[in-house]
């Protein structure tokens, strides 16, 4: 799979992307992930990418030259264009799996107040949102999308974890869990999980995901 990004922060991408899973699945092949500087696409002297919104009103614009000219100089002819911003309809493992399935993702990082309605308009196929919180751009929001996406491609997570063994992939919270030892600071790993009873054992934890679930995210259920 190809990611693009197009930000104002390249430097914010560096790390993140650069550990663990994401790094072996860069390493191995299985994502080509490239960092684009929305001011390289400016013509000016000064690089600007902002300008203020036509009626008035507080705070500046992503203007849309810049951006048009990235995406038709990014994206081909199977490209999925996202932009990210709180407007968007919200990421979920849902989301995730489908996008895991595009050939090529080109991920539009939003700042200031956003972006010129004609970038929807023209150039947009989908816009996503990470949650009803705001936050100061969409490097973040491109960097959760990247890594909830990364490890669903296949053969990006090694023999010990599996995409499909938990929360969101089988609907439910996780039960709890327990390693060594059996008792810690006296509380006690519960008797059914020592007993080697797997039947036992399967039907305690599917109560107890049950459970969690209908506590803390009854809408899941
Ligand atoms: N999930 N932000 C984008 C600028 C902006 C404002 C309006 C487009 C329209 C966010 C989020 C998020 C803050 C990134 C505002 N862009 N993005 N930025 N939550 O809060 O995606």
């Amino acid at each position: 799979m190809k990611i693009d990004v197009l930000t104002l922060f390249p430097g914010m991408f560096a790390g993140p992307l650069d550990e663990s899973i994401i790094k072996r699945a860069r390493a191995a092949g299985l994502l080509d992930l490239k960092i684009h500087y929305l001011r390289d696409y400016t013509h000016d002297r000064h690089k600007t990418v902002d300008d203020r919104p036509f009626g008035g009103g507080p705070g500046m614009l992503l203007k849309p030259e810049p951006i048009f000219e990235a995406v038709e100089d990014l994206a081909r002819e199977d490209t999925r264009v996202v932009l990210l911003s709180p407007a968007g309809r919200t990421f979920n493992q849902a989301i995730a799996v489908k996008l895991a399935q595009v050939e090529h993702l080109l991920l539009v990082s939003g700042h200031y107040e956003g972006f010129d309605e004609r970038v929807r308009e023209r150039l947009a196929d989908d816009e996503l949102s990470i949650g009803d919180y705001v936050l100061t751009n969409g490097a973040l929001p491109a960097m959760v999308i990247i890594d909830a996406v990364t490890r669903l491609l296949p053969g990006a997570l090694g023999d010990e974890t599996s995409a499909h063994e938990e929360s969101f992939s089988h609907g439910l919270l996780e039960y709890p869990q327990y390693t060594r030892p059996a008792e810690f600071r006296g509380m006690k790993v519960p008797d059914v999980l020592l007993s080697g009873n797997h039947a036992e054992i399967a039907k305690w934890r599917a109560e107890q995901a049950r459970r969690r679930t209908q506590e803390r995210r009854p809408d899941l259920l």
